[in-house]
């Protein structure tokens, strides 16, 4: 069974004005999709045929680029979307909120430096919050379609939150602008599925 394009969770417009329904609409719909298409060309009739993405992103070969470029992208958007909502935003709470005073030094410090990450991440990629095995939290970033299960990066532990930081990801409604980009993006963080996440990861 070939990967397929997951559903958009809500409407091309739920976002807005924080994400514009244009972007979002070619952006799920055109680069994802063409993730998952280069993605399954990729495995085809290979021993990666019919593992999971988290299977085959635990022990890629980093030289294999097809795979590492359109299943990290494919990984990558499916994580993003689904750490999105419409009416969203605020503050972590519980375990996770608990998590992120203790080792980040309170939501503020992480969100400067989760800012920070993406900003500074030269071209192309993403910025995560990380869990290690325990809990412990940390933010870091990576270039392309690269991300933290690889073994490359296995040692930032499991992403449980992430934002896109390639221009396709803003540059309609923002061009340049990528900090004002992410400084809107936080309205759109659902805190509800980053906690589960967390649960899942430590
Ligand atoms: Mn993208």
């Amino acid at each position: 069974m070939p990967f397929q394009l997951p559903p958009l969770p809500y409407a091309f417009n739920a976002l807005e004005p924080h994400i514009d329904a244009r972007t979002m609409e070619i952006h799920h719909g055109k680069h994802h999709q063409g993730y998952v298409n280069n993605l399954n060309k990729a495995i085809e009739g290979t021993p990666l045929d019919g593992k999971s993405i988290e299977e085959i992103l635990k022990g890629l070969d980093m030289k294999n680029m097809a795979v590492r470029n359109n299943g990290g992208g494919h990984y990558n958007h499916s994580l993003f979307w689904s750490v999105m909502a419409p009416n969203a935003g605020g503050a972590p709470s519980g375990e996770l909120g608990n998590a992120i005073q203790r080792d980040l030094g309170g939501f503020d410090a992480f969100k400067e430096k989760f800012e920070q990450a993406a900003a500074t991440r030269f071209g192309s990629g993403w910025a995560w919050l990380c869990a290690h095995k325990g809990g412990k939290l940390e933010v870091c970033s990576t270039p392309n379609q690269d991300n933290p299960l690889m073994p490359e990066y296995s040692h930032c532990g499991t992403s449980i939150l992430g934002v896109d930081v390639w221009e396709h990801a803003y540059y309609l409604h923002y061009q340049n602008r990528r900090p004002d980009y992410l400084k809107a993006w936080w309205n759109v963080v659902d805190w509800n599925a980053v906690a589960k996440r967390y649960a899942a990861a430590k």
